[in-house]
């Protein structure tokens, strides 16, 4: 296993000490949480018994291979605990989240749980959020409109492509990244960004972390 992979495991077992028998979990994305969820395999397999709401298609199809007994919305509407990855990780615990492209059913998810766990590794600690490109997802039609409104808070915001062709989120929209170098005031460009038209979401993820475990070369930490 590359040393990526053992810091992410390792976070992820840490991770998996917070979850008890009964709860309802919010399921998040990413590599990271590949590794949360074949831990919470497992436990399932020795008589762990919890469900999860997976925040992206990927995670469902995970989720559905490691045995992970899922449900929805409609039967649930609080969650005990949500773990996520992050893109940037800032000391505030405000976050950037999206680069796997799954920001507002992430962002659905998170924010419906009691509790929400950032699961990263140590690259993703910040000083200032921004380096990181923001990615907002925006509706498809009139984005070259939304653009344009976008860059005139001063980024350059660039449609997300996968072999050549617009990325399509799980919502059928297009994700913008958004290139300001320094995000100096998270909340004003969140809120800016979602009072422009055709903005659907943002991935700034701000007062909502409750614990971050980070994996670093020789050990995993918790910050509260
Ligand atoms: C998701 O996974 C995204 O919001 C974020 O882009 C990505 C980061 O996770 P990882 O580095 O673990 O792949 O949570």
């Amino acid at each position: 296993m590359g040393n990526s992979s053992n810091k992410k495991r390792k976070v992820a077992q840490k991770a998996i000490e917070y979850v008890k028998d009964g709860m309802v979990l919010g399921l998040g994305s990413g590599s990271t949480m590949y590794w949360v969820l074949e831990e919470l395999g497992q436990r399932v397999q020795s008589g762990l018994n919890i469900q999860g709401i997976p925040s992206s298609v990927k995670t469902q199809k995970l989720a559905k291979e490691f045995g992970i007994p899922l449900t929805d919305f409609s039967h649930v509407q609080e969650l005990d605990l949500a773990i996520d990855g992050a893109d940037e990780i800032d000391p505030e615990f405000r976050l950037i989240k999206g680069g796997g492209g799954s920001l507002l059913r992430e962002k659905i998810v998170d924010v419906a749980a009691n509790k929400f766990i950032v699961v990263a590794d140590d690259t993703k600690l910040v000083n200032q959020l921004g380096s990181y490109p923001l990615p907002i997802e925006v509706v498809r039609f009139g984005w070259e409109t939304t653009k344009d409104r976008v860059e005139s808070l001063g980024c350059k915001a660039l449609l997300r492509e996968e072999n050549g062709e617009p990325f399509v989120t799980n919502n059928h929209q297009y994700i913008l990244d958004c290139h300001f170098n320094q995000i100096e005031k998270p909340h004003t460009l969140h809120n800016q960004l979602k009072s422009m038209v055709g903005v659907i979401e943002t991935g700034l993820f701000l007062d909502m972390v409750d614990l971050v475990i980070v994996g670093r070369e020789q050990e995993v930490t918790v910050l509260e």
